[in-house]
């Protein structure tokens, strides 16, 4: 008896490596490179890249309402441009802009008409996906929305070096809007004059 007892307390820390571990290689694919793009007390953005792929996630970290499949304006979303040629332009020709189709909660992939204005959904050919969930992270353990987009790399970055990107985090409980990076005063919402850079 007892030394089953004693067996008890060693299997318990087990355990809990163990599931710790499994959670690590479920947040992050083996031999991911990471980049963070944003970190602050709302939100957590990155983008792991691996095997051709590269995974953005967007977590709102102080948003605990459950809209990420509402209609608008009562949804919680968020949108990323990709100066594709990173040329600090908003070109008709090969940058995009990703975001959700509200009705289908499917990816939304849209051609830039300069920096104030977009195509449908599915102007832009691709082969990204996207997803949403209300779930608890490594970075906040109460339930939030957490936001996915996977692109083949050779779509968004074809030189394999970087990206020119920009964001936008809306929560719709909350109210807040948030653009990263702030776009520069008088250009418009799809402008590329500022963006977040990121090197491989
Ligand atoms: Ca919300
Ligand atoms: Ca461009």
């Amino acid at each position: 008896m007892s030394r089953i007892f004693r067996g008890g307390f060693l299997a318990a820390p087990v355990v809990c490596l163990v599931l710790l571990l499994s959670f690590e290689a479920f947040s992050q694919a083996p031999n991911a490179e990471r980049k963070t793009l944003v970190k602050n007390k709302e939100h957590l953005a990155y983008i792991d890249r691996a095997d051709g792929k590269l995974t953005l996630v967007v977590e709102l970290l102080s948003d605990f309402s459950d809209e990420t499949k509402g209609s608008p304006p009562a949804r919680d979303f968020v949108w990323v441009g990709i100066d594709i040629n990173r040329n600090k332009t908003s070109d008709s020709g090969p940058d995009a802009i990703f975001s959700v189709d509200p009705k289908a909660n499917t990816l939304c992939a849209q051609t830039l008409y300069g920096e104030q204005a977009t195509s449908g959904c599915g102007a832009f050919a691709s082969a990204a996906t996207y997803e949403a969930a209300f779930v608890g992270t490594a970075a906040q353990a109460k339930p939030h929305p957490v936001f996915t987009f996977v692109f083949p790399e050779r779509e968004i970055m074809p030189d394999g070096k970087g990206l020119n990107l920009i964001l936008r985090v809306h929560s719709a409980e909350i109210g807040s809007v948030m653009n990263y990076p702030e776009r520069a005063p008088g250009k418009g919402m799809y402008s590329f004059s500022k963006t977040i850079s990121v090197k491989f």
